[in-house]
């Protein structure tokens, strides 16, 4: 793209605000750590950068838990963000802001970019159905109610499909509502409320988003959501708790959580110019001038940040976004990660564990990079620490610069080689074209392919045989080796910072690599340094015993004591995965084959890693989709008989597996070009859990 990092104009890197209501597990780490090294491998290339969030105080999910511990929301709320804002440093992850959306910084800005909305003409009033619990004589936003969601027929909150399509309802929408307080079946009464006129900008948010970077997920399933048609968005809701309606004819109501959740994006850049100085930041700029907005999310929260969020900055005259970046699933063992079931990762225990968080940061990022799904295993952990930071970057940097302390004291004095500064700027240019990716797997490959090279180097080169015979070679190897060292720790930077740091300091460089920019790789260490320690350790075998059996305790002790209900949910991560571990009567299976083939049959079979790229009905056939897959080599089109089944617009971005060399059929006029594969009566699609890569071959 003609406009790539850095840029002229500052940039914002923002992410998705936690809402303040439970305990931080690896599944908020992800999007957290992966915006953290995003914002400071921008840094790395020169661009003005701040990264902010802050903590979601508002709306049901935060109500709802306060109600339950009998304490009041913001009391609630205020406890678990001063828990946030200590716990985010403890895992390197370095706002320029942090805030929270109850602050008077965002209840102003909030009020403020509503009233315009009205003053525009975007916000309406309209009578509509909204659930009432009559024992409890009250109505039931959101999670008060819930029901079935009328587009999967899963069970569903009163806002979300939270397990099912992951759609957002409208208040009304959701079908058989049911009151979380009583229990009782709610009734549909008529009220007043406002709404914003999100349809008037389907014409704005399809240009939008033919331009709008990040994740590919982002893009294609707000594509198809306005193709069925845009409704407007109720905006307020009857509650006490949240940020008053500001205008006339909405007095005792509050605005729905998701208008001023967003806003505190703005409002805590805003706050950061007002720490640094508008010299130092400038928010305004950014955000209503020129500026780069790029917005790191769960995809689960897509719709919000691609059609809500962009049509209330185009209608109050505010910037839009330039990407928005939506990251997987978290599995933890191969099993959805469920806060109820106690199967996560909790941000404290890992630290309670003694491991250092930059390698969970390099575990979260190399895995998964912004988009990917992430399987989270203590082996998986342990094969990724032991092999690629202890064997792979640990390794090259001790030796390298243990040899360059005992023979020269520190940095030999010449030049590096041409080869070795050529493959140094390739590895820049690698990580250039990453982060214009938004692709943090391909940014760390670039730091440990860089250190794989400086192994094979100095592996070849042997300069322990050198140093009597040949001294000015041996010399000028560990001179490329030391600067190779270095330039890994520059690059590694946005993503092990403490570990670079240490590097930088071994070296005998001055202030924080954190500042460095990708050129500073190629500048010499300084000429002298002290004797290196070991940067990383490995973890042993029975550590990982140790960990694998706390955690499966843990999980089968919530599951003893599951109907306690006792457990707040978080976050809507319990997702249907949960589920997938039952298995099916045997009598309701088909008998396993008896006949067997030998190993050369299954190869014949070419099955390959695939994602999804577009899904979409054909027509006049009653369960048959069009998909496009990319398979790596070339994208496919396939038909696939679940139409029915699934829900077509939430396939875009998810990897499946695919017969590749399947005999081409035509179904209804549509060449199918190869097989998707699932198992079961529901068409459950196949997928991969870890880093396979997209054509990768089934074996
Ligand atoms: N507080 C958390 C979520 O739904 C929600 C994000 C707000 S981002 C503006 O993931
Ligand atoms: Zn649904």
């Amino acid at each position: 793209m003609s406009n790539d990092f850095p840029t002229e104009t500052p940039a914002v890197v923002t992410c998705g605000l936690p809402y303040a209501n439970g305990d931080l597990h690896v599944g908020h780490l992800r999007t957290y750590v992966g915006g953290d090294a995003f914002a400071r491998a921008l840094e790395t290339l020169g661009q003005e950068t701040a990264y902010v969030s802050g903590s979601d105080m508002h709306g049901t999910p935060v109500a709802v838990n306060a109600e339950q511990e009998g304490v009041e929301p913001e009391d609630f709320a205020l406890e678990w963000h001063d828990q946030y804002e200590e716990t985010f440093p403890k895992f390197n992850v370095e706002f320029d802001n942090y805030g929270h959306t109850h602050d008077e910084t965002n209840t102003e800005l909030t009020q403020e970019i509503v009233r315009t909305l009205d003053e525009e003409g975007y916000v309406y009033e309209k009578e509509i159905q909204v659930a009432y619990d009559p024992d409890a004589d009250q109505y039931l936003p959101d999670r008060y109610v819930e029901g079935t969601c009328p587009y999967c027929g899963e069970k569903a909150r009163g806002d979300e499909c939270d397990e099912g399509c992951q759609r957002h309802l409208e208040p009304g929408e959701v079908e058989d509502p049911r009151s979380t307080i009583t229990g009782n079946d709610a009734e549909y009464r008529e009220r007043a409320h406002k709404f914003f006129a999100v349809s008037e900008f389907a014409d704005y948010l399809t240009e939008f988003l033919d331009g709008l970077e990040g994740t590919s997920n982002a893009r294609n399933q707000p594509r198809q959501w306005i193709e069925d048609g845009l409704q407007d968005w109720c905006i307020t809701r009857d509650m006490d708790w949240g940020i008053d309606y500001p205008g006339e004819g909405g007095e005792d109501l509050v605005l729905y959580v998701w208008v001023d959740a967003p806003i505190e994006y703005i409002a805590s850049t805003k706050q950061y110019t007002e720490r640094v100085g508008r010299d130092e930041y400038d928010w305004e700029q950014v955000w209503k001038d020129e500026g780069e907005i790029v917005h790191i999310i769960g995809r689960d929260i897509i719709q919000h940040h691609t059609i809500f969020w962009p049509a209330m900055l185009e209608g109050a005259g505010y910037n839009a976004p330039r990407a928005v970046a939506a990251t997987g699933f978290i599995t933890i063992n191969g099993k959805g990660l469920s806060t109820s079931r106690n199967r996560a990762i909790w941000a404290k225990e890992y630290l309670e564990e003694g491991f250092h968080p930059d390698l969970l940061r390099y575990y979260l990022t190399t895995t998964g990079g912004l988009q990917q799904d992430v399987d989270f295993s203590w082996d998986a952990f342990q094969e990724k620490v032991n092999g690629e930071l202890v064997g792979t970057v640990g390794n090259f940097w001790y030796r390298s610069l243990l040899f360059a302390y005992r023979n020269y004291e520190g940095t030999p004095d010449t030049d590096v080689s041409e080869d070795v500064q050529e493959r140094i700027e390739g590895a820049i240019g690698q990580t250039r074209e990453a982060v214009n990716d938004y692709d943090l797997r391909e940014l760390g490959r670039a730091a440990t392919q860089l250190a794989q090279f400086g192994n094979e180097y100095i592996q070849r080169n042997e300069p322990w045989k050198l140093t009597d015979d040949e001294p000015e070679r041996a010399a000028q190897v560990i001179r490329d080796c030391v600067q190779i060292a270095k330039a890994v720790g520059v690059l590694l930077e946005p993503i092990a910072p403490d570990k670079a740091q240490a590097l930088w300091e071994q070296l005998g460089e001055d202030g924080a690599v954190a500042d460095a920019h990708l050129e500073d790789a190629l500048e010499a260490p300084p000429r002298n340094f002290d004797e290196p320690g070991e940067l990383f350790e490995k973890i042993e075998d029975d550590r990982v015993d140790e960990l694998n059996e706390k955690l499966a305790e843990r999980v089968a002790a919530a599951s003893d004591d599951e109907d306690d209900g006792a457990d707040a949910e978080t976050e809507s991560d319990d997702t249907a995965a949960d589920e997938a571990g039952s298995m099916a009567d045997t009598d309701d299976l088909e008998p396993l084959a008896d006949e067997r083939i030998e190993f050369e049959d299954f190869q014949d079979v070419d099955i390959r890693v695939g994602r999804i790229e577009s899904a979409e009905g054909i027509e006049g056939a009653d369960d048959l989709a069009r998909l496009e897959v990319d398979i790596g080599f070339e994208t496919r089109q396939v038909v696939a008989g679940i139409k029915q089944l699934h829900d077509l617009e939430e396939l875009p971005g998810e990897k499946c597996i695919l017969l590749a060399n399947m005999a081409k059929a035509e179904l209804f006029g549509v060449e199918s070009n190869g097989m998707i594969l699932a198992a079961g009566e529901e068409a459950d699609l196949l997928t991969t859990h870890g880093d396979a890569e997209v054509g990768e071959k089934v074996r």
